[in-house]
């Protein structure tokens, strides 16, 4: 019978956005494997061996079960010389000897820890490591010249390495709706990202916003923002105005996968409460705070709050709050599909539909339009549906985009 079983042979077609992945990965085993060897080439500047490593990862997340024999893999796209041989080396005994040796690698450690940092990428991380930097305390002995947000990404490096949990993700969501509808009653939040492809964790909390009414978004970020900052919830924040119209390169042909809307890359000030704390029901009685059903979200609960700015300076060691990454996206409404299809996720997904767009339907998707090169024409849609039809594609839910 066990015989049986390894003799199922998958099958699954070439594009990641043809499956559909759910969070209810049966081969961890090999994908994170898989994974870690993409962050490898991704630090080493080699984006197309990463790109390969995450495609063949995303056949294996999406297999009904666990892979147990070579035998299986047969006729599976994606999988090229170089991954089939970890999955072997993992299958004959037990790890990888390759994921093995990048771990224990000085620079990938050093790369790993230095890009954590929020505001420093790739060839930052890298020229400080080969200046001799190796982790945070060299970097901050060294002393050298950090931008905005680097100094914010190193003051708050343990709090934005942490996960971030849906519960947290909600208590932020419910600030940034209090935010817009303070500045704009008839505005649209919606949360985007990883949390709205049920993952229970996230980097970050990524939001869309935008207003029923077409041209009724312009303007609002930056209210939005002095919103939030005037009451204390940001602890950085820096807008990118929004140049889609003015660019060169044409909605349906952007020049790279990065998006034109306004956008706030942000820290938030998220404070503990016993909802997000419950391990510390004390430190709320002890500052006096009456325990309340949505503390976080209420005017009142943040002037408690704020009293409570005092108590931080106290040597109890537990701090009342925690630093959040958050991103805010503006979209005019008849951008608004597409913005929240390129803002849900996962990268590979979106990948993989632009890939498709391109090269099997001769269209150019962004997060902004849907040109049809063909017809020479914008492809409207008011819905997600819409876009995979124009684009002849299966409707995927956003709980199977996580490829
Ligand atoms: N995205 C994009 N182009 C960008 C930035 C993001 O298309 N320049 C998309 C792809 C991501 C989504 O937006 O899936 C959100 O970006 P994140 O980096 O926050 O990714 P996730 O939310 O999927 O992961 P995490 O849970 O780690 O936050
Ligand atoms: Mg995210």
């Amino acid at each position: 019978e066990t015989n049986e079983a390894e003799k199922v042979v998958f099958s699954v077609p070439s594009y990641a956005c043809q499956r559909r992945i759910s969070l209810d990965n049966h081969n961890t085993i090999f994908t994170d494997a898989l994974s870690l060897l993409a962050e490898k080439a991704e630090l080493s500047n080699e984006d197309g061996r990463g790109v390969a490593f995450r495609r063949a990862a995303a056949v294996l997340k999406s297999l009904p079960r666990t892979v147990t024999d070579m035998e299986q893999l047969k006729g599976l796209p994606c999988l090229g010389d170089h991954s089939q041989r970890v999955i072997k080396d993992i299958l004959e005994n037990g790890v990888s000897s390759e994921v093995k040796l990048t771990t224990q690698n000085e620079r990938f450690k050093a790369l790993k820890v230095l890009t954590g940092i929020f505001g420093v990428g790739t060839k930052t991380a890298d020229r400080w490591f080969r200046e001799g930097i190796r982790n945070l305390t060299q970097l901050r002995n060294s002393a050298p010249s950090l931008n905005r947000a680097q100094q914010a990404g190193l003051e708050h490096y343990d709090d934005l390495n942490q996960a971030v949990t849906k519960d947290e993700a909600d208590a932020i969501g419910e600030i940034v709706e209090k935010a817009v509808l303070a500045v704009s009653p008839r505005s649209e939040v919606t949360l985007t990202g990883g949390f709205r492809r049920g993952k229970l964790t996230g980097h970050d909390v990524d939001f869309l916003i935008t207003h029923p009414e077409e041209g009724k978004e312009v303007g609002l970020m930056p209210k939005v923002v002095s919103w939030l900052e005037s009451r204390g919830y940001l602890l950085y924040q820096k807008t990118t105005r929004n140049s889609y119209l003015e660019s060169e390169d044409g909605p349906g042909r952007p020049s790279s996968n990065m998006d034109r809307f306004e956008r706030c890359f942000s820290i938030f000030r998220l404070e503990k409460t016993e909802r997000l704390n419950a391990k510390k029901p004390e430190a709320l009685a002890e500052n006096g705070a009456q325990p309340q059903e949505d503390v976080t979200c209420s005017i009142s609960g943040h002037m408690q709050l704020q009293d409570k700015d005092s108590q931080d300076e106290q040597p109890t060691g537990d701090k009342l709050w925690r630093a959040v990454r958050v991103d805010l996206v503006v979209s005019p409404i008849s951008q608004f599909a597409f913005a929240l299809l390129g803002w849900t996720g996962s990268k590979l997904f979106e990948r993989e539909l632009r890939r498709w767009a391109g090269h099997e339907k001769a269209m150019s998707l962004s997060s902004h339009a849907l040109y049809d090169n063909n017809q020479n024409i914008y492809l409207r849609a008011a819905s997600e549906e819409e876009i995979f039809a124009h684009l002849g594609l299966e409707y995927i839910h956003p709980f199977e985009r996580n490829a």
